[in-house]
C-alpha cells in the first residue's frame, strides 16, 4: 500500500472511531472536561457510564449524574454528562489519575484519544511568547491550582513571564552568542544561588504555614484570631473557658496566607470535656510553625510552658488598651494562677509584644513578626525565586558550573530549567 493510501485508509478508520479529547488544562484541578465526539459516542458512553437511575432518561442537553464505570464493575468517578448534536461533555473530578483511568477505559472501548494540545515540557500548551520555558509554564500551571493568595500567584507568574526563566534565558543568550558577560561570573552564580535558596520562601507561600494561637483562659485569643484574620470566625465572650473546639481558618497576613487557629485556653485543673479541649490545644500547638502565645494585659507576669521548649514562640500580651488601667490596680485572675500550674519549669519572657486587638494597636508589628519568623517578611515577588525543588537544583549547579568555570555545564542546566529534559 502506498503511503498515500496508508493515510488515507488511516483517516477513514480514524473517522469511524468516536474521539475523546480533554478539554481541560493537564495537572491537576477540581473538575476536567472529557468532549467525546464523532460515529460510535454514544455507544462508548452507554460501555462506561452509568447513569443514576433517576437520571436514567435525560433528555439532550440536560444533565445526567451517575458513574465512570470500570471494566471490572468497580466505580472510577463520579460523573455528569451532557449530551449535545455537538458532542457528549463528559464531566469528571480532576486528579491527574482519575483523567487517566477514564480517557484510558474510553480507550479501551473503542474511542481513539486525542491528545493534549501540545506537551512539550510536560503539557503546557503555548510556552511564554518572549521565553521558551514550557517546563517552568508546566511547574506554573501545577503549582496555581494549589496556591492560597494573590501574592503566591503574583510570585509564581512572574517567575514564569520573568524572574528565573529571564535570568536562564539572559545568561543562556550570553553563552551563546559567547559575550562577556556584563557581571561577573561569580555574581552570576551568587544571583543563581540566591534564586535557588529562595525556593524555601517560596515553599511557604505556597503552603501557608500553621500559626496556632495558645495562652490562659479569657486572654484574648479569639478576639486576636477575629483581628487577624478580618471577620468574626471565632466566638468571644467575656467569660473565662468560651472556646472548646479550636477554630482554624486562613488569614492573609500581610498577603502571605497562614492557618490560624484560635484555641481553648489552657489551664491546670481542667476536668471531663475541659481538659479534652486543653489536650487538643496542647496538640495544635505542639504541630504549629509558629505560636502566638498570649497572655492578657491583666496577667501579671509572662510564662513559657517548658512543652513549648524547642518550639517557634512569639509572647504577645493582649488587651493594651487596658494596661494603664490594670498597672494601678494590679489585679490577677484565678485562670490565670491556674494556668501557671501548667508550666512548672516556667521561665518568664522577657519581652512580649503588646497588641490591642480591640484597637488595633500593636497589630502591625505582630504581622511583621509572624512573616520574619517564616522569612517571609520583606517578600518581593519580583525577585527571581525557583519555585519547585527541581528548580532550586538547577540553579545550584549552575552557579557550581560557573564557580568551575564550565559555561558548557551551566548553559546544559539552565536549558534543563526552562525546557525540560531534552533527548
Ligand atoms: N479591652 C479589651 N478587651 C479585650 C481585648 N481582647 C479581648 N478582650 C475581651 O476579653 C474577653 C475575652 O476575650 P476572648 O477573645 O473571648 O478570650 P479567649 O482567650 O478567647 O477566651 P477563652 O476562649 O475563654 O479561652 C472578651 O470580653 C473580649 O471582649 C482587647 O484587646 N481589649
Ligand atoms: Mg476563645
Amino acid at each position: 500500500m502506498s503511503q498515500l493510501k496508508a493515510h488515507h485508509q488511516q483517516r477513514i478508520t480514524n473517522n469511524k472511531q468516536p474521539v475523546a479529547r480533554l478539554l481541560t488544562p493537564p495537572g491537576r484541578g477540581g473538575i476536567a472536561v472529557i468532549h467525546l465526539t464523532g460515529p460510535g459516542a454514544v455507544e462508548a458512553l452507554r460501555r462506561v457510564f452509568r447513569p443514576l437511575p433517576s437520571h436514567a432518561d435525560a433528555a439532550p442537553r440536560t444533565l445526567q449524574l451517575g458513574r465512570i464505570m470500570g471494566e471490572d464493575g468497580a466505580v472510577l468517578d463520579e460523573a455528569v454528562v451532557c449530551s449535545t448534536p455537538e458532542g457528549i461533555e463528559i464531566n469528571i473530578h480532576g486528579g491527574p489519575q482519575v483523567v487517566r483511568s477514564t480517557l484510558e477505559r474510553l480507550g479501551r472501548c473503542g474511542a481513539r484519544v486525542a491528545a493534549a494540545p501540545v506537551c512539550e515540557g510536560g503539557g503546557f500548551p503555548p510556552a511564554h511568547p518572549q521565553l521558551h520555558n514550557p517546563a517552568v509554564g508546566h511547574e506554573l500551571l501545577q503549582a496555581l491550582s494549589g496556591v492560597q493568595s494573590p501574592l503566591a500567584v503574583a510570585a509564581l507568574t512572574h517567575q514564569w513571564s520573568a524572574g528565573v526563566s529571564r535570568l536562564a534565558s539572559q545568561a543562556l543568550a550570553r553563552v551563546s552568542a559567547a559575550e562577556a558577560p556584563g557581571i561577573s561570573q561569580s555574581d552570576l552564580a551568587d544571583t543563581f544561588r540566591r534564586a535557588a535558596r529562595a525556593w524555601p520562601r517560596m515553599a511557604r507561600l505556597l503552603t501557608p504555614a500553621e500559626v496556632v494561637i495558645v495562652g490562659p483562659p479569657n486572654a484574648g485569643k479569639s478576639t486576636l484570631t477575629n483581628a487577624l484574620v478580618g471577620r468574626a470566625v471565632s466566638i468571644v465572650h467575656e467569660r473565662a473557658g468560651t472556646t472548646r473546639d479550636w477554630v482554624r481558618e486562613l488569614a492573609l497576613i500581610d498577603q502571605a496566607p497562614v492557618y490560624l487557629t484560635d484555641t481553648a485556653g489552657l489551664w491546670q485543673q481542667a476536668e471531663g470535656i475541659d481538659a479534652e479541649a486543653v489536650a487538643r490545644a496542647r496538640r495544635c500547638a505542639e504541630q504549629a510553625d509558629v505560636i502566638l502565645l498570649t497572655e492578657g494585659a491583666d496577667g501579671e507576669e509572662f510564662v513559657f510552658p517548658s512543652w513549648l521548649d524547642g518550639q517557634c514562640v512569639i509572647a504577645v500580651r493582649t488587651k493594651a488598651d487596658l494596661l494603664a488601667k490594670v498597672r494601678s490596680s494590679a489585679i490577677e485572675e484565678s485562670p490565670r494562677k491556674a494556668f501557671r500550674g501548667l508550666c512548672p519549669n516556667a521561665e518568664k519572657i522577657p519581652q512580649a509584644l503588646t497588641v490591642s486587638a480591640l484597637t488595633g494597636e500593636g497589630l502591625p508589628k505582630l504581622r511583621r513578626a509572624i512573616l520574619r519568623r517564616l522569612g517571609l517578611e520583606g517578600f518581593d515577588p519580583t525577585e527571581p525565586m525557583a519555585f519547585t525543588p527541581r528548580q532550586a537544583g538547577l540553579l545550584e549547579r549552575a552557579a557550581q558550573a560557573l564557580d568551575e568555570g564550565s559555561a558548557a555545564r551551566m548553559a546544559q542546566q539552565l536549558g534543563e530549567l526552562m525546557a525540560g529534559q531534552t533527548g
